[in-house]
């Protein structure tokens, strides 16, 4: 006697593996490795609902198949667990973040154990764990102890810059810094002592502090990127944010940026992935001009993509934080000034650059010389002109530039024609590259190419500019002015100037730990929260003084950077992974995860782990050979019908509601059943809807409109997967989840279609255990149709399996199984491969039939069947029969019958005949396999 109940069955399952430990691998130089992960989720408060687990039941599909077929595969599971939600919750209620996250690790340990998933559980990381983190502080100080060089291109340890500086002084380095650093011979350097050779140093290295131009959120206290203001408000609570200079801790990713682009090439991640990352770095080649400023010692810089427009340029616009602005303003236009940048201040730098209509700006009252011609050019300020991006300065060319079109005419400048070709200024404004120079001194006559070419060359030989490569991409904020994530390894002494020098923590110190603090704000005096903690310095071996330490903690990208790595080896305490661990798993093999994460994790990883590479502590220049995107599920939402302006709230059915005037309001969706509201629910959970509610009905019962929207809980709409799998069972959802889609689609929820799946798993059943739950498995032979349609079942999921479309093996299961209960095929060979096949996505019920067959020990530990081509040969073909151009009709021939006996039996054939209403046959064409043509 078996009936086929989940509960039972899947308890017992993921008991067995556990006490088992069946998911649990390691290194194994006989097998080739692979390794299958998923993005790590942030535990946040709500748990998990069923859009979450998209991504990772493909992942699991995948994981066991490659299992099956022989591989060594690596599938951890772990969280990202510093961030702001914690913290949040943290300053509303007093509750310390470490508590609250442990608690939603534990719930979302918990759900996910519940789908069945195949996670090695003993390789789970935290990244708040100190464990782990230690190793975040380690990665920091050696990227601290780096430095770029153009010359190898790779980022080396910071002695190779001593040792290049002892030898020619900064004539002898190529590296990546900021502009315009103070240059000095070896014997300077040589003369220095060690302290003034490291403060040097800092300006050198990967990671280093500078003053920054930031979104600052006081109310947050603490800065924002830009996604995350929103309309000059944080996205987070809607507070307003303000452009404010700040001493931030940097990473040099620009130094990165071509071989980020370059790297592209050699992974396999989706297109429109790997263009919103180009996109993002943003590479644009041009030159850079400096414009003498008139009765003044100062050249202003500028970066242009069109040097070749520099004689159409009539004025110059520098963005409003330019840190010339205030010297270059003559009394007169002082107020102007103050109070424009006083106004650009409330907008955040996306509205700034996504607003092309309002035109605005101000006049400094100071002019510069245009270095070609001598003319004389008025210097703005304009806040379509970013200060973080070129030289925060542009020559300004209204016969170029839409912009700088729109600023001049705006503003009475004048537009200058500088190409034959431009009959309407306006309407080619944008950089046309067509005809010839007019206008132009030197490049008169000449075309787009040679113009340019020509004038970077002037330029270079005469000492005013030259030709220059510009990213969009901008060195990455290190630092959030926070509680809850990584303490930043690094105090601060004070030089004979007075100036904090900042310092790293011994790595014999690490980890740094986070201390404790009465509360999560930051401090009276506007130091971050750290600024509490009762004795937050650190004193140096060798040394008796107590240094402060950084109160700023790391930004919440640290931690996921590198995690990949831990998961190979995590609980190395003498390093973040072992050489043999990392010789042998290397880089990951399937990545799977949401594109919201595609300029920031997804770049900032690869940047962490080409710095890992050049300083030779992992093997591969990229951390993810593919990688898939997963669709978002969105949330279908249930709504009821408020009729307005009754006594009692009324409630109006779908159907009816056009015959009133009503307020559509959500409803929880976990209440309403196939679109039907379960009214004495409804009544018993809301509590704004007052005394003896009424329904206007259809039919007797309550239907309810529906939208598709975000799944969220404000919208009523978010279904649990605990319920679920509680009421069908784990893997009648991993089926149904895969079932709804292609896997990188986005798609609806809708629990209603979720009925046909479990049955369709009692389908299965039944082949084995008949109505009574009697054994039915036989060891009869299989039939030949039997052994096709097993075999055409094994080779179509593999293939799908293997181009991760996951939704059509679904189908395939329902069809074979439908083809053997027609069959009534109950050949333990045949069900025996069936399981297999079933088991990367329905682990829990192949495991028990497995053994219920009589198969000893799990099924995860068997071969994915080979098929065999020969039963697959098709023994008959259905050709569809044309008469003069449309199907007709469809005849069955046997697939070895000669084109001579299909064309006879066509022709005999009673249906063919009548459709042939006497005409006389004109000509019959056969393509074997494919189709009949009969021409009248
Ligand atoms: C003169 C000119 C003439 C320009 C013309 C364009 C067309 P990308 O491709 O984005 O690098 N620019 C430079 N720095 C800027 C800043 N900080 N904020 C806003 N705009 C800035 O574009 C570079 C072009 O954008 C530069 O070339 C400059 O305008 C402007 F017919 O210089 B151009």
């Amino acid at each position: 006697m078996a009936e086929y109940n989940h509960r039972e069955i899947e308890k017992k399952w993921q008991k067995y593996w556990e006490e088992n430990q069946v998911y649990k691998v390691d290194i194994d130089p006989s097998r080739p490795k692979y390794y299958v992960l998923d993005m790590f989720p942030y535990p946040s408060g709500a748990g998990l609902h069923v859009g979450h687990p998209l991504g990772y039941i493909a992942s699991d599909i995948f994981s066991r198949y490659k299992r099956l077929k022989g591989y060594n595969v690596l599938h951890p599971m772990g969280f990202d667990s510093f961030g702001l939600p914690a913290e949040q919750y943290a300053i509303q209620t007093g509750q310390h973040p470490a508590v609250t996250t442990a608690q939603n690790i534990r719930t979302y340990i918990s759900q996910l154990k519940n789908i069945g998933f195949s996670y090695d559980w003993s390789r789970e990381v935290r990244t708040s764990d100190p464990g782990y983190y230690k190793w975040t502080q380690w990665i920091f100080s050696r990227i601290f102890n780096s430095w770029y060089n153009k010359d190898t291109d790779k980022a080396e340890d910071i002695r190779t810059l001593y040792e290049r500086l002892a030898q020619g002084g900064t004539a002898a380095v190529n590296a990546v810094t900021e502009d315009n650093l103070p240059e000095f011979t070896a014997g300077e350097w040589n003369s220095w002592t060690e302290e003034k050779k490291y403060e040097v140093s800092l300006d050198y290295r990967l990671t280093y502090r500078t003053d920054s131009v930031v979104n600052f959120c006081p109310a947050l206290g603490m800065v924002l990127s830009n996604d995350e203001v929103k309309d000059g408000v944080s996205e987070r609570g809607g507070y307003p944010v303000i452009q404010k200079k700040m001493s931030q801790w940097m990473m040099r990713i620009t130094a990165y940026a071509d071989r980020l682009i370059s790297g592209l090439d050699t992974i396999d991640w989706s297109e429109s992935l790997k263009d919103q990352q180009r996109n993002w770095i943003g590479k644009s080649t041009g030159a850079s001009v400096r414009f003498k400023v008139e009765n003044s010692t100062k050249e202003i810089e500028v970066f242009t993509t069109r040097v070749d427009t520099i004689y159409g340029v009539s004025f110059l616009v520098l963005a409003p934080e330019h840190e010339w602005v205030a010297e270059l303003t003559t009394p007169d236009q002082l107020t102007a000034v103050q109070q424009y940048i006083e106004e650009t201040q409330k907008r955040s730098e996306l509205d700034r650059v996504a607003d092309v209509k309002t035109v605005s700006g101000a006049f400094t009252g100071s002019y510069c010389i245009n270095p070609v011609n001598g003319e004389q050019v008025p210097i703005w300020i304009a806040d379509y002109v970013l200060a973080g991006y070129g030289t925060g300065a542009v020559m300004g060319v209204p016969s170029g530039d839409q912009r700088d079109w729109n600023f001049a005419t705006h503003f009475g400048l004048p537009v200058i024609p500088i190409l034959d070709a431009q009959q309407d200024i306006e309407n080619q404004a944008d950089a046309t590259k067509e005809g010839k120079y007019i206008n132009s001194g030197i490049i008169n006559g000449l075309e787009y190419k040679q113009a340019t070419a020509k004038l970077i060359s002037w330029l270079e030989e005469n000492k005013i500019g030259k030709g220059k490569v510009n990213y969009r991409l901008r060195d990455a904020v290190f630092a959030r002015q926070r509680y809850w994530g990584e303490p930043v390894p690094v105090y601060f002494k004070t030089n004979a100037d007075g100036r904090a020098i900042p310092y790293l923590v011994a790595d014999k110190d690490l980890p740094l730990i986070l201390p404790e603090i009465d509360k999560y704000q930051p401090t009276e005096t506007g130091e971050p929260p750290l600024g509490r903690a009762k004795d937050w310095t650190y004193t140096p071996e060798g040394e008796s003084a107590a240094y402060p330490l950084e109160m700023s903690t790391m930004p919440g990208w640290a931690g996921s950077s590198w995690y990949w790595y831990r998961y190979m080896d995590p609980k190395n305490g003498a390093a973040f992974a072992s050489a043999e661990a990392l010789d042998y798993w290397k880089d990951i093999d399937l990545y799977l995860g949401g594109t919201e994460h595609a300029t920031g994790h997804l770049l900032y990883s690869r940047f962490w782990n080409k710095v890992l590479k050049d300083l030779g502590f992992v093997k591969e220049e990229e951390f993810a050979k593919k990688l898939i995107n997963q669709g978002m599920i969105q949330g279908r939402s249930s709504f009821v019908y408020r009729v307005k302006g009754t006594d009692k709230a009324t409630f109006v059915s779908y159907g009816l509601r056009k015959d009133y005037d009503v307020t559509p309001l959500h409803v929880d969706v976990n209440i309403v059943d196939g679109d039907v509201l379960d009214i004495e629910k409804f009544k018993a959970t809301r509590n704004d809807i007052g005394e003896d509610p009424q329904f206007i009905l259809e039919d007797g019962k309550y239907i309810c409109g529906s939208e598709v929207e975000k799944m969220s809980k404000s919208k009523f709409n978010v279904v649990n997967p605990d319920t679920l799998v509680d009421r069908y069972g784990a893997d009648t959802l991993r089926l149904y989840e895969m079932f709804l889609g292609p896997l990188t689609e986005s798609k609806p929820w809708d629990t209603k279609g979720i009925e046909g799946t479990s049955r369709f798993l009692r389908k299965l059943w039944r082949l084995f255990f008949d109505q009574n739950g009697r054994y039915i498995v036989t060891e009869d032979e299989p039939s030949k149709d039997s052994l096709k349609t097993l075999h055409k079942t094994i080779k179509k999921v593999a293939e799908d399996i293997e181009h991760f479309s996951f939704n059509t093996s679904v189908s395939s299961f329902m069809i074979c199984v439908n083809e053997l209960s027609d069959q009534k095929c109950h050949s333990r060979p045949v069900l025996k491969d069936l399981l297999v096949v079933m088991s990367a996505y329905a682990p829990h019920i192949t495991e028990e039939l497995w053994s219920l067959i009589g198969e000893t020990g799990s099924i995860t530990q068997t071969a994915y069947p080979e098929w065999n081509p020969e039963y697959l040969k098709e023994d008959a073909f259905e050709y569809p029969i044309q008469i003069n151009g449309k199907v007709r009709v469809n005849l069955t021939f046997p697939a070895d019958a000669s084109k001579e006996e299909i064309e006879k039996e066509v022709l005999a054939n009673e249906q063919v005949i009548r459709w042939m209403e006497g005409n006389p046959l004109k000509k019959i064409i056969v393509v074997p396999k494919r189709i009949v043509n009969v021409v009248i």
